[in-house]
């Protein structure tokens, strides 16, 4: 090991931590709970965020939503109604497009209703080229803010929200690199 020098490994923590410093630092307020999950994809970047960006149909990866209505164009503002599958503790939400950036791919949506009880729900999914087992991958990095419901503790929020992200992320990874085949 010659001192001085970052492994692969310590190279792609730090860029990480780059990433997230830059683009999902969220203050919550005492009653809110905020966190950045990671995950890298072994896929190229063009292809997962072919699925990201579909603002209008989340079901091509979501493995929770049944299907997907959105009114206007693919504008900043416009507003989706997704249906959510049985068994979960919603049957809709409807959510507005923040940020949709081509260039930086940058996904953001806040929940704006629905018969859930994710409050003040924002989220941001960012996407980063990465070299995985020596090929073309990508770095996906999803963080939200919500309010902790009546009822909850912080603690309780995250965790129950980092399981959904969580399987989010594992589901984009999971139908990009079946694409990337
Ligand atoms: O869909 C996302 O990107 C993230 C979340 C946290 C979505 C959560 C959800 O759709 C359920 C999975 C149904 C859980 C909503 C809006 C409320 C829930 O309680």
């Amino acid at each position: 090991r010659i001192s001085g020098w970052w492994s692969e490994e310590e190279t792609n923590q730090a860029m990480a931590a780059e990433y997230v410093q830059r683009f999902h630092g969220h203050q919550p307020a005492a009653t809110q709970c905020s966190s950045a999950l990671i995950h890298r994809v072994e896929a190229p970047i063009q292809l997962v965020w072919s699925l990201v960006r579909s603002f209008d149909q989340p079901q091509k990866y979501k493995p929770f939503v049944s299907r997907c209505v959105v009114r206007g164009d693919l504008e900043i503002g416009s507003v989706r109604e997704v249906d959510v599958k049985s068994g979960l503790p919603a049957t809709t939400s409807t959510e507005r497009l923040e940020i949709l950036d081509d260039d930086e791919h940058i996904l953001s949506i806040k929940i704006v209703g629905g018969d859930h009880r994710l409050k003040n729900y924002s989220s941001i999914i960012t996407l980063h080229p990465d070299i995985i087992n020596g090929r073309p991958g990508t770095l996906v990095i999803e963080s939200f803010l919500v309010d902790v419901p009546e009822g909850n503790t912080k603690d309780e929020t995250c965790y129950f929200v980092e399981k959904v992200i969580k399987c989010n992320l594992k589901s984009l990874a999971e139908t990009s690199e079946r694409l990337a085949l």
